[in-house]
């Protein structure tokens, strides 16, 4: 089989490259290891920035995302007993957008389907071969048979654990990484949100997070230990300790019930760079991480989507190398402020195990002054709603 680009990863990145590449007339065919099914039972993100809004709909996938969505105008963070709103919209005349990952991956696989681009799905072995060279090919198997793709580039959005990344030796390879003590423990629950925006909370006993996916479908996050089970929470323990988090007045409106998903996640920042070697492009969790704290994952993947995207465009239409020769230092560019905004978010509103007094006077006083101060909001308000790409 031969095509012009091999995508490797089923998720978000992938589908969402897939999609803006067909509407050029560029030919994929998308790899993924589990089944559609497996895909789209993940729980992830629920922000999405202007910026990947504006994909979907260039992508001609937002119909339903239009329809369902809510548009947020700002952030309400609160500490102890206190609580504050960043209003976005007043401060900088943006906001952000609630949809969930998974409705998002849902309507990027419909519209694949729709465009009947091949897909295949429970692949095994995947192999991306001389991506230095200026005929690279993928092998991988299906249905216990060995197959071929030969192709002229390969976008590896197979996330953290996928074969893309390691495919750049290590010589070439440069890794950052920062493990947080900390992990998020976090539920869905089919219950009204006990607010109408997000409440990011710093409290003596951990972080909190009150978010939502629809009117009656809510997602709350507390900051756990990093060796901490799930099936050490039950939904009344996570109900209790999720509202000591909160102002009183916001633990009152609470509306609890039973978790229809639960799950914990581990807290990490991620780079490597570069993100391109030959006709190989990371996107997307193959190339970073960061901790959910400033709703940067997907939206970091958006943006590389972006530039990988109109490097491949310019390619095919004009013959032109410029952006693919300069995609990775235009996408590094971004990551690094999003790993930053991520980074500083989770300082500001988690317990760190070895923080001494002085430290959470400094937390006190940052959050004092993003409480007072315009300047500082503004500021938040731009790395929230998203940097321009
Ligand atoms: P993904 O990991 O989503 O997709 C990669 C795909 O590649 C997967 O489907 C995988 O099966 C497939 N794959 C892997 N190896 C392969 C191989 N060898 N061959 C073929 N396919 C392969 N972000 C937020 O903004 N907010 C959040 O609250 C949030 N919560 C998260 C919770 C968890 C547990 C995790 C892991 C991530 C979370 N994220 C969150 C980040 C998340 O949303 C990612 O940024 C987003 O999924 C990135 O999308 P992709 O780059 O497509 O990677
Ligand atoms: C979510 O709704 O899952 C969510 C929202 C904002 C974040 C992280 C997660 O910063």
């Amino acid at each position: 089989m031969r095509t012009q680009v091999v995508i490797v990863g089923g998720g978000p990145s992938g589908l969402l490259l897939g999609q803006l590449l067909h509407k050029q007339g560029i030919e994929t065919v998308l790899l993924e290891r589990k089944t559609r099914e497996y895909v789209l039972a993940r729980i992830r993100a629920g922000i999405l920035e202007t910026g990947l809004v504006n994909m979907m709909r260039e992508a001609g996938v937002a119909e339903r995302m239009d329809r369902e969505c809510f548009v947020h105008h700002g952030t309400c963070i609160s500490y102890e007993n206190e609580m504050f709103a960043i209003d976005f919209h007043k401060l900088i005349g943006q906001n952000v957008v609630v949809y969930g990952q998974t409705e998002l991956t849902h309507d990027l696989y419909d519209a694949r389907e729709a465009i009947d681009a091949t897909t295949v799905f429970e692949v095994e072995n995947v192999q991306i071969i001389d991506a230095d060279r200026d005929a690279p090919y993928v092998t991988y198997v299906s249905g216990g048979a060995e197959h071929r793709i030969d192709c002229d580039f390969i976008a590896g959005c197979d996330g953290f654990h996928g074969v893309s990344r390691k495919t750049i030796p290590e010589t070439v390879r440069k890794e950052y990484e920062k493990i947080f003590p900390f992990g998020w423990l976090g539920i869905l629950s089919e219950t009204p949100p006990v607010h109408d925006e997000l409440i990011y909370a710093n409290s003596t006993r951990g972080f909190a997070l009150c978010s939502m996916r629809n009117e009656n479908l809510s997602r709350y996050y507390v900051q756990c230990d990093q060796t901490d089970k799930v099936e050490n929470w039950s939904d009344d323990a996570f109900w209790d300790e999720l509202k000591r988090r909160l102002p009183e007045a916001i633990a009152e409106k609470l509306v609890t019930g039973p978790s229809i998903e639960k799950s914990i996640a581990p807290l990490r920042s991620f780079v490597t760079e570069p993100m391109r070697w030959g006709r190989l492009f990371l996107c997307g969790d193959a190339a970073h991480i960061v901790p959910p704290t400033g709703a940067k994952g997907l939206n970091t993947a958006a943006s590389d989507v972006h530039y990988l995207h109109e490097a491949l465009v310019r390619f095919y239409r004009d013959k032109d190398m410029g952006g693919i020769e300069h995609y990775s230092e235009k996408a590094l560019a971004r990551v690094w402020k999003a790993e930053r905004f991520s980074w500083s978010t989770t300082n500001l509103l988690h317990r760190f195990p070895d923080q001494s007094d002085f430290d959470l006077k400094m937390q006190r006083a940052e959050i004092e002054s993003l409480h007072y101060n315009e300047i500082a909001q503004r500021w938040f308000a731009q790395n929230y709603v998203g940097l321009p790409y």
